[in-house]
């Protein structure tokens, strides 16, 4: 056994023996928009707004979706992605409705706002998920415009990594500084949303530009249904964040709504996934991180990582919001 091994198992199992948090259902208002991370604000504040504007549930997480992607200075979603090891922004995003209805789109290429393209898959074609150039081609035919991406700022960073080129996904890679302040200024990473509309009704999405400096063609979970996102309206919602890889063994967003369906508040239900990927992966996971955040329809909010610095935002129908710091199977 390696030192990793032995270091790992030996957290592992004492992580695994520690008793379940207490559910992070306790707000007294029912919470109708959640997302991941510290940007997460400004992102629930949009779909806030366009529920008051009389916006649905998909209308909420396509709007807060789009003010993460329109960022530059995000370096993980949208227009600020960092590029893949050829220098090219590929990004994914999935949407699913309280009907059931899905999108997706995979290594968009040329356009942002992925959200708005998976919406649009949804909406106006037969299908489910376009992928590469077929969804570049669809999105331009649907009037969305093209954007220049990478930004210099991306193109600077894919530069200096290519004077090593040494390909190793790090765990909350785009909050390099995670540790020493969770939820800071750097905190950024994929955005997943979820939201109850004024109807009752519930809808979600996930958009990304995956992981930097991935191999060209490479998809993680975030527009898989099922992995990154899913929504079943008798039940709740539930989204991912941190290495698809990972996310995607378990089918993890499925896995946390299966929870729910079963009796286990949010929070409980994200935790039950995280130990289970755990126990499948051992020592395999120790330098990954993944994070669930789920949304039941009663307007329970919950969220569970692997390890620390994984925040996400909750807003009230009242359209207060704050940032909920989760618990984490590793400290
Ligand atoms: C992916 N889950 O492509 C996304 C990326 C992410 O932290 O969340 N990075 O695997």
């Amino acid at each position: 056994m390696t030192d990793l091994s032995r270091r790992t198992a030996l957290g592992l199992t004492a992580a695994l023996a520690a008793a379940p948090t207490a559910a992070r259902a306790d707000d007294a208002a029912p919470i109708i928009m959640v997302s991941t991370w510290d940007f997460g604000r400004i992102a629930n504040q949009a779909g806030w707004e366009r529920r008051l504007a009389g916006g649905s549930a998909l209308d909420m997480v396509e709007a807060g979706g789009r003010v993460a992607e329109a960022d530059p200075t995000n370096t993980s979603v949208g227009l600020g992605g960092w590029p893949d090891r050829d220098g090219k922004v590929t990004l994914d995003a999935c949407v699913m409705t309280w009907a059931g209805d899905v999108g997706a789109v995979c290594a968009l290429e040329d356009v942002n706002h992925a959200v708005s393209v998976a919406r649009a898959v949804m909406e106006k074609t037969p299908h489910t998920m376009l992928v590469g150039e077929g969804a570049r081609r669809f999105a331009l035919d649907q009037g969305f415009q093209t954007a220049v991406m990478p930004t210099p700022q991306a193109e600077a960073a894919w530069r200096e990594w290519l004077k090593t080129a040494d390909y190793a996904p790090r765990i909350n890679r785009e909050n390099l500084d995670w540790r020493a302040t969770p939820g800071g200024p750097g905190n950024h990473d994929t955005i997943g949303l979820l939201a109850i509309g004024a109807d009752g009704h519930m809808a979600g999405a996930c958009t990304t530009s995956g992981l930097a400096f991935k191999m060209r063609g490479r998809v993680g979970d975030s527009p898989i249904i099922g992995a990154g996102l899913y929504v079943d309206d008798e039940v709740g919602a539930a989204t991912a964040t941190g290495v698809g890889e990972d996310v995607v063994r378990v089918v993890g967003s499925h896995s946390v709504v299966e929870g729910m369906r079963a009796g286990l508040d949010p929070t409980t239900a994200c935790r039950r996934v995280i130990e289970r990927l755990a126990r499948l992966r051992g020592d395999k996971i120790a330098r990954s991180q993944v994070a669930f955040l789920a949304l039941d329809r009663h307007g329970r909010a919950g969220g569970f990582a692997l390890q620390p610095g994984f925040t996400y935002a909750v807003t009230t129908a009242q359209g207060d919001t704050r940032i909920v710091r989760a618990d984490s199977l590793f400290s």
